[in-house]
C-alpha cells in the first residue's frame, strides 16, 4: 500500500481538537489508514494574513486510493472542519497539504508532489522529520532529515539567482536590513566558490526565460524557482522567514 505524508497546519478554534477529528475521519475512511502521527509544534505565523500562532504537525498515512482521490478527500475534510467553526477571515481552522505519496513525482494543474515547499518550510519539516526521517525526497533525492539538517547550519546563506545584478544589490540590500543574522548573496556576483565553503540553504532563482542563469544550471537541492515572485520582495521573505528557525 503506498506510504503517504501529509502537513497538518490550523491556527483558529480549538485546533487540536481539530486535528484528532481530521485523523479520526481520515482513518474510517475505506481507504486510508492513519500509520503515525508527529507531535504538534506550536510556530509562529509565516506570512501576515494573521497574527494568531500555528499549530502544525505531519501524519503518516497508507492509502490504496489515486493521488488525485486523497487531495479531494482531504480538502473536503478541510472543508468540513471550517465550516462546524466559525470561520475569521485569514485565519483557518484546518489546513491539509498532500506532502509525499509514495515516491511518485506528480506536476499537473491541480496537484503537485511532492509538496512544492515540504523540503524548506521548517513547521513541515520539522514535524515531518520525526515521523519519516529516512524518507527519500524524489525530487531531490535526499532523506527529510537531511533536507532539515541543511536548514540548520549557521550562518543560513541565501542565495539569489537570475537577477540583474544592480536589482539583486538592491533586493539584497533591503533583505539584510531585515535579516541581519542571514549571509545573503548573489549566484551571478559571488564568483567561483570556494571549494570548502558550504552548500547555501537556498538558491531563490528570480528569472526569467532569457535569463543568462537557467533554473536547471543550478544545484539541484538548493534551488527554488521563485520566478513568479519576481521582485515582490514580501513573497520573498516569506519563503526565508519559513526556513528559519521559529521565533
Ligand atoms: N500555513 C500557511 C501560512 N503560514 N505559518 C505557520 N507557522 N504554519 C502554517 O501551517 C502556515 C503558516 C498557509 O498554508
Ligand atoms: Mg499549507
Ligand atoms: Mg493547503
Amino acid at each position: 500500500m503506498p506510504d503517504c505524508y501529509i502537513a497538518m497546519g490550523g491556527n483558529q478554534g480549538p485546533v487540536r481538537e481539530t486535528f484528532s477529528l481530521a485523523l479520526e475521519h481520515l482513518d474510517q475512511h475505506p481507504e486510508i489508514s492513519v500509520i503515525k502521527t508527529s507531535q504538534w509544534i506550536e510556530t509562529a505565523p509565516v506570512g501576515d494574513q494573521t497574527a494568531d500562532p500555528f499549530l502544525n504537525g505531519a501524519a503518516h498515512l497508507s492509502a490504496t486510493l489515486s493521488p488525485e482521490s486523497l487531495l479531494s478527500v482531504l480538502q473536503q475534510l478541510e472543508a468540513d472542519m471550517g465550516r462546524i467553526r466559525e470561520v475569521r477571515w485569514g485565519a483557518r481552522p484546518l489546513d491539509l497539504d498532500l506532502l509525499l505519496f509514495d515516491q511518485l513525482i506528480i506536476h499537473t494543474k491541480d496537484l503537485v508532489v511532492p509538496h512544492p515547499a515540504c523540503w524548506y518550510r521548517r513547521f513541515v519539516l520539522d514535524p515531518l522529520a520525526e515521523i519519516a526521517a529516512d524518507v527519500i525526497h524524489p525530487e531531490k533525492q535526499i532523506t527529510i532529515q537531511e533536507l532539515r539538517q541543511r536548514l540548520l547550519a549557521k550562518p543560513f546563506q541565501f542565495v539569489l539567482a537570475g537577477l540583474p545584478s544592480e536589482e539583486a544589490a538592491i533586493l539584497i540590500k533591503n533583505l539584510r536590513q531585515q535579516y541581519p543574522e542571514v549571509q545573503f548573496s548573489s549566484w551571478e556576483t559571488q564568483g567561483s566558490v570556494a571549494p570548502t565553503s558550504q552548500e547555501p540553504a537556498l538558491i531563490a532563482w528570480l528569472g526569467s526565460p532569457a535569463s543568462p542563469t537557467k533554473f536547471e544550471d543550478l544545484p539541484l537541492i538548493p534551488r527554488l524557482n521563485l520566478s513568479e515572485y519576481q521582485q515582490n520582495s514580501e513573497r520573498i521573505v516569506h519563503v526565508l522567514q519559513s526556513a528559519l528557525d521559529f521565533q
